[in-house]
């Protein structure tokens, strides 16, 4: 047996590369008709803090994966019945377990038959017998790529922010909870200025920065606790949860500011751009999520009408 595992230290180090992914306990589901040898997994990997759930029962595998939601699924090559590969098969055909690392397990020496597995679906292939340490280091990589790949995925690729459904949950989720404590909501309503003349102007990657640096100017101008998402285009949505439309206002005009004062480099040489914004609250408690938004929709309209680069709550 080789020496334990420090996951502790091994997290420690993951986590400061890459924040931290494990806020939720990794899912593992393992699939294996060896009793004992799923149970000894099990019992391996909920040690070091994963959940872990075994099925022995092929059949319903496909049910047990839709309900536990798997980051890894370790699968036993052999079992009565079906093969580990033929039962990867079947789970690749839904699109929603096409990425999920599926880690073959086996006493299948024979490289042919190895490879053979692989290329069904398959993403590695551990050989029984296994220490303990070995096979929760290579459990514990594999979820940790798997996390940080759907993290990506789930963002706007050109700026990292949160896409238009899942930012219009969080102000769905902020409303109920602002209606729940009575504590204010604020939600801003974001959109840069004349975005057209600087993609005709300059081209549209020129047009792809401003975009980018306006999102970092949010993201680092916000609080910890505020969301933020790229609603479309070249316009964001801010939630601030406990703060009033004034304060909201106060904060995105300083955010104005700073962007107003911006430059960018261009075909044409250097240039500024400035954004509006419109500010609402949830103010009534009837009011949703689609109430709150119109309003700093109508919010933006106005200050769009009134001139451009200003705030309106
Ligand atoms: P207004 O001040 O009224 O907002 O004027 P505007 O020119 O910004 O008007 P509008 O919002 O209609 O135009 C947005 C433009 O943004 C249209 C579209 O070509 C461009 N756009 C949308 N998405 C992207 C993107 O990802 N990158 C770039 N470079 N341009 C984009
Ligand atoms: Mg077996
Ligand atoms: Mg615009
Ligand atoms: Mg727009």
């Amino acid at each position: 047996f080789t020496r334990p595992v420090d996951l502790a230290a091994l997290e420690n180090r993951l986590e400061r590369c890459f924040g931290s992914l494990q806020n939720e306990p990794f899912r593992i589901l393992v699939v294996d008709d060896d009793t004992a040898l799923a149970a000894r997994f099990a019992t391996v990997l909920s040690a070091a803090g994963m959940l872990v759930e075994t099925v022995e029962q092929p059949r319903q595998l496909l049910e047990h994966i839709d309900n536990f939601l798997p980051d890894v699924i370790v699968m036993d090559v052999h079992m009565p019945g079906y093969s580990g590969p033929e039962l990867a098969q079947m789970i690749r055909l839904h699109d929603n377990w096409l990425r999920v690392p599926i880690l073959y397990l086996s006493a299948e020496t024979d490289l042919g038959r190895q490879m053979a597995a692989l290329l069904k679906a398959g993403d590695d292939f551990i050989t029984k017998p296994i220490s303990d340490s070995a096979l929760l280091t290579t459990v514990f990589s594999r979820a940790q790529r798997a996390r940080l790949v759907s993290r990506a995925l789930a963002r706007d690729s050109l700026t990292g922010l949160l896409k238009h459904a899942d930012i219009k949950e969080q102000v769905e989720l902020e409303v109920e909870r602002s209606q729940r404590t009575h504590m204010p909501v604020s939600v801003a309503m974001i959109d840069i200025d004349h975005f057209k003349l600087v993609n005709d102007r300059h081209g549209h990657g020129v047009g792809d920065n401003v975009i980018r640096a306006l999102a970092n100017l949010l993201r680092q101008r916000l609080r910890k606790i505020d969301r933020l998402g790229r609603y479309g285009g070249e316009e964001f949505v801010a939630v601030l949860p406990n703060c009033n439309t004034q304060d909201a206002k106060s904060i995105l005009d300083d955010i104005r500011k700073g962007f107003e004062a911006l430059q960018f480099s261009g075909s044409e040489g250097p240039f500024q751009c400035t954004f509006s914004a419109g500010v609402s609250a949830c103010e009534a408690p009837e009011w949703q999520t689609e109430e709150v938004l119109e309003r700093a929709d109508a919010g933006l309209y106005q200050a769009k009408a009134q001139g451009r680069n200003r705030i309106v709550a």
